[in-house]
This record gives structure tokens, sequence and C-alpha cells, in this order.
């Protein structure tokens, strides 16, 4: 049967799918690019917005789509590839259900843009209490919500007929990474889902006076903190699964990728506290357990650099090389598909130290709401992240196209790579170090253009503007080389790598598949961080938006 055996390639009708989703996360791209590079030339304070735009509007745009649609969108058209790549074709029902799921999400995509572009809606991609939106905004994200819930309901249905077509065997690799990507996607969804539709949705219908902006904030973050790891784990399936196949090397340890995603679906949830370690009305033994809890969810990041490092080290000695670092001179580096992640993965190094620093209480003290905070993430989503869906890109879409990536579009892919990285270097470092100065992050420069200390700030606004510009002409470049491959390049056969563990007698222990277990645990942490600092917060906390302005910060 076709669904038993691992196909090497995705069958064209679940390509279309997938096709679909990277099409809108390009336009989503597209704009959002555009935004971002208004945001700088405007916060360098040498250039005004035209035609009454405000600058939050475009500040909603941009986190919006690159945050929200970009990442969805390109996520769950990699996973759905994946698993149809390495689990089997979807049958009928699946493929039916993900694209409900697909149009579910852009209608809600669409209904929640046009608010924002109404400027209706500026209420920032973390869209929480005391701003407020209108009604379709809140509506529109909820079906983004639901949408990506079937999305995610197709690959389970797809892992779930694998399971029982092999029963005591443990399931490909990349389709087991992508369903703890979904059930944790789910599971955190739920916060965000709530907030959205029993206090934020009424409130905006005027059905209700007030809304308890501290639940509102918790729940989003209950949410927020494992969205980012949702947008992490699909570069990790690349970096642990298929890098080592591009590069022509061996995983590590197949058990331990899979041991450091259920970690992940453990520990990403309960640690949202640590976005809100400055906010009154969460007692500080509980922002102290969730910092406790955010050190652990880094631990399998550590096991993920180890594992990497193992890979080059491994095939670098199988090509000659000695010392510490000779393997580093025989990695591919003609080849986009692994130079482009690579650049990433370097990249997640300075990122993941910067994530640290903000999780150390104290530190967080000095960093909170400044744009430090803008730097860090524009390093580890924008930068890490985001170049290595790029990196996907390169081989994926013409996969599923049926083309080939050309060694002319190879060549414009690695500088398309490096232009990111020279533009982000400017950009999140500019940001780093005036965030360290106090520069403010969300703020539009005619709040504070001429204060004094403002003054301090205005080289560093520059930077960011020049970072933002060399990144703009890198979104041409990707959207030229996407347009390429999805309409352009040569017809011809582009291999969907899927990497082999290195003893491959090592059967990866079946616990890793117990639902029930992990479930379970994940459950009883999140009711143990969760539970008592709740009933404090709906017994104390003041009532209302009008109280929470009095809080000042947002
Ligand atoms: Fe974060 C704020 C803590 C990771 C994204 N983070 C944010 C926000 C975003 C974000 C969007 O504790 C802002 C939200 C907002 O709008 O307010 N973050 C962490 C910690 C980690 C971390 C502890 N963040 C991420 C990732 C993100 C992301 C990943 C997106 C994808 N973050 C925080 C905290 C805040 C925060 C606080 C709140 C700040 C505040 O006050 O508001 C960790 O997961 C990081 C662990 C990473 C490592 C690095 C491992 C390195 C690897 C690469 C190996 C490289 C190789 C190549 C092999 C330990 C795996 C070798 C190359 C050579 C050249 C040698």
């Amino acid at each position: 049967m076709i669904s038993q055996t691992t196909k090497l390639k995705v069958d064209p009708r679940d390509g279309k799918l997938a096709m679909a989703h990277f099409y809108v996360a390009f336009i989503a791209l597209a704009l959002g690019g555009l935004m971002g590079l208004l945001q700088t030339l405007v916060r360098s304070g040498k250039f005004e917005l035209p035609w009454g735009i405000d600058y939050y509007q475009i500040l909603t745009v941009h986190g919006v789509l690159m945050g929200l649609v970009l990442t969805t969108f390109f996520i769950m058209g990699f996973q759905y590839a994946a698993i149809s790549r390495t689990a089997g074709t979807h049958s009928p029902a699946a493929r039916r259900i993900g694209w409900i799921g697909f149009w579910v999400m852009t209608v809600g995509t669409i209904m929640a843009a046009t608010m924002v572009l109404l400027k209706e809606a500026s209420v920032l991609y973390t869209f929480y209490a005391p701003l407020k939106a209108h009604w379709i905004f809140y509506l529109g994200l909820t079906f983004v919500v639901v949408g990506s819930w079937l999305d995610g309901a197709a690959q389970i249905m797809t892992y779930a007929r694998w399971r029982k077509e092999n029963p005591g065997k443990p399931s490909p690799l990349l389709s087991f990474m992508a369903i703890i990507n979904t059930v944790m996607w789910i599971v955190a969804t739920l916060g965000v889902a709530s907030t959205v539709l029993f206090q934020l949705l009424p409130w905006s219908l005027g059905l209700v006076d007030t809304v308890d902006v501290l639940v509102s904030r918790t729940l989003f973050w209950y949410f927020g903190h494992p969205l980012v790891y949702f947008w992490l784990l699909p570069a990790y399936m690349c970096w642990y699964a298929i890098i080592p196949k591009i590069i022509g090397g061996k995983i590590f340890s197949d058990s331990l990728a899979r041991l450091s995603f259920i970690l992940f679906l453990l520990f990403s949830i309960p640690v949202g506290f640590h976005h809100q370690l400055t906010e009154p009305g969460i007692d500080p033994a509980w922002k102290f357990l969730q910092v406790v809890l955010t050190f652990m969810v880094i631990i399998p990041s550590l096991m993920t650099a180890f594992s990497l490092f193992a890979t080059f080290e491994r095939y670098g000695r199988s090509k000659g090389a000695t010392g510490l670092f000779g393997w580093f001179k025989v990695l591919p580096w003609k080849d986009a598909r692994f130079t482009v992640p690579f650049i990433g993965m370097a990249s997640f190094i300075p990122a993941g130290a910067g994530g640290i620093i903000n999780a150390s209480n104290q530190m967080n003290q000095v960093v909170h709401n400044t744009i430090w905070v803008t730097g860090h993430f524009h390093l580890t989503a924008a930068t890490s992240v985001v170049l290595t869906f790029f990196g996907i890109s390169y081989w994926l879409v013409p996969h599923l196209t049926g083309r080939k990536l050309t060694k002319a579009m190879n060549k414009l892919a690695i500088i398309q790579g490096w232009v990111w990285f020279i533009g982000m270097a400017f950009m999140s470092g500019a940001m780093h170090f005036q965030g360290l100065l106090g520069g403010p992050r969300r703020s539009a420069f005619s709040t504070y253009g001429d204060s004094a200390q403002a003054l301090e700030w205005i080289p560093y606004q520059i930077a960011q503007a020049v970072g933002g510009s060399i990144l703009f002409l890198g979104i041409i470049l990707i959207l030229i080389i996407f347009i390429n491959l999805a309409f352009f390049a040569p017809k011809g056969e582009e291999e969907f790598p899927v990497g082999e563990a290195e003893n491959s007698e090592e059967k990866a222990p079946m616990i890793f598949e117990n639902w029930k277990l992990w479930l379970g645990i994940t459950a009883l942490l999140i009711i143990f961080a969760y539970t008592i600092p709740f009933i404090d917060m709906i017994q104390n906390a003041p009532p209302g938006s009008e109280g929470f302005k009095t809080w000042g910060s947002w």
C-alpha cells in the first residue's frame, strides 16, 4: 500500500495544498517586509509616514503578518508536506480537512488584515488589553486559530494511520517531530482562544464594559511562549533531520532528537510568566517557579547544539578533517540548502544567549520593554528561524512544483542569506545596544524624539534604518527566488532530503510515542504552574481596563 511506505516524492495532491500555504506565507513576507522597512525609516527620525498612516498601524501590520501569518502558513505547509513524504500520502479525508483549514485560516487572515488596514485594530501582534480592536479583527484571529487546528487534525490523522499500519514501530522522525509541534500548538492556542472568545470579543462587541487585563495577558503569554517554539521546532526539524542528508552525513542520534522534542512539549508552556516578570498581581514565588521552568526549556536547545556539532564533526572526520574545527572547512558552503540554514544556526548561539539574559529575573528588569527585546526576537525568529525557512524553500518549492534549483538561483540564494545576515547584524545589533541604553520598544519616534536621552539613541536608530534597508533588499531577493522556483525554473526533479540516523540499528524507545504519558505530564505541569496564580488574579486583581491603565506598562 502506498501509504505504508516512505515515498521519495510528496504526492502532487498534497504538494498543491502545501504550496497554497506557501503562497500566502510569501505574500505576507512581501507586505510585512515593506512595513518593517517603513518602521526603521520612521524610527531614524529622518522620515515621516505619508497620508496619515500611523506608526502603530504599520507596526501591527508588520508584527501580525510576519509573526503570525508568515510563520503559521509556512509551518503548516511544511509539516503537511513532511508528513506526506515520511508517513505516506494523506488520505482524501485528511486532505479535505487540510483544505478547509487552509481556507478558514485565509479568510481569518483577510478579516484581521482588513481591520488593521482600516486603522480599526492598531493593537500590535500581541493584541492584549487594554488596547481594543474591532470585533472583526478578533473573529478573524479566531478563524486563523481554528483553521490551524483543522490543518493540524489532517496531519494527526495521517500520523495515526501510520501508527495503526505499523504497530510497535517508532514513527518516521520527521513525522514524529511535526506531530509534537502540532500537539504543542493545539495545547498552547487554547489560552489565546479563551481570552479572545471569552474576554476580548464580548468586550469589543460592547456586551461587557470591562476586561480583566491581567487574566487576558496571562492567557496570551500562556500561548505566547510556546508560540515562539512553534516557530522554532520546524527549523529544528530541518537542522536535525534534513541538514545531515544535505551535507552527506548522518543524524547523530534519532532518540536524542525525539527526546529534545518531547522536552519542548513539556516545558514550553508553563513558562509564560517570564514575559510578565515586571507585572504586579503575580506572586514572585510563582514567577520564580516559571523562571526555573524556563531554564529547563533551554536544555533541549543545548541538546540540539550538541547533536549538530556531533553531526558536523563526524562528517568532517569522515572527510579527513582534523583538529577542533577542521570539520568547518569541509562543509558544503556552495550549497544554499546548507549554507542559508547554517547562518541561521550560527546566529542562534548569540540569540539564545540573549534569551537566557531575558529569562534571568534581575537582568530582565534592565531589558524588559526596551528595544533589546525586539533585537532578541529579530535574531531568534527573524534570523535563525526565517533563514532556515528560506533554506527549506530552496529545495521544497521546486520539489513540489516539479522544477529544479538552478546554479544561478543557488548562487543568488547564498547571496540572499549573507545579505540577510549583514542587514540583521546592523539592525538587531543596534537594537540590542539601544535597549541597554534604555531605548523603549513599541514607541513612535514622535513620543520621545526630542528628549535629551533620545539624542544618545539616534546613531543606533540610524544603524537600524541601514540594517532595515539591507534586509528589505534581502526580501526582494527571496521573493525573486521564490517566484522563480514556483513558476519559472526549468522542469525537473528536486530531492526532498531526509536524513538517516548514524546508528540505524538503534530503535527509538516506544515510550516516546506514549501520548497519554506526555500529554498527562504536560497537563500536570500547566496545572501546577498556573492554577494558584490564576485563582489569585481572579480574586485580587484590579477588575477592569481602567484599573490597568494606572499601571502604565504595556
Ligand atoms: Fe525569547 C521575549 C527568553 C528563545 C522569540 N522571545 C521574546 C519575544 C519573542 C521571542 C518574539 O525570559 C518577544 C515577545 C514580545 O513581543 O514581548 N527566548 C528566551 C529563552 C530562549 C528564547 C530563554 N525567543 C526564543 C526563540 C524565539 C524567541 C527561539 C523565536 C523563535 N524571550 C525570553 C524572555 C523574553 C523573550 C524572557 C521576555 C523578555 C521581556 O522582558 O519582554 C531559549 O529558548 C534560547 C535557548 C537557545 C540556546 C541556543 C542553542 C544553539 C543552537 C545553535 C547551534 C549552532 C550550531 C552551528 C551547531 C541555548 C541550537 C555552529 C556554528 C558555528 C559558527 C560554530
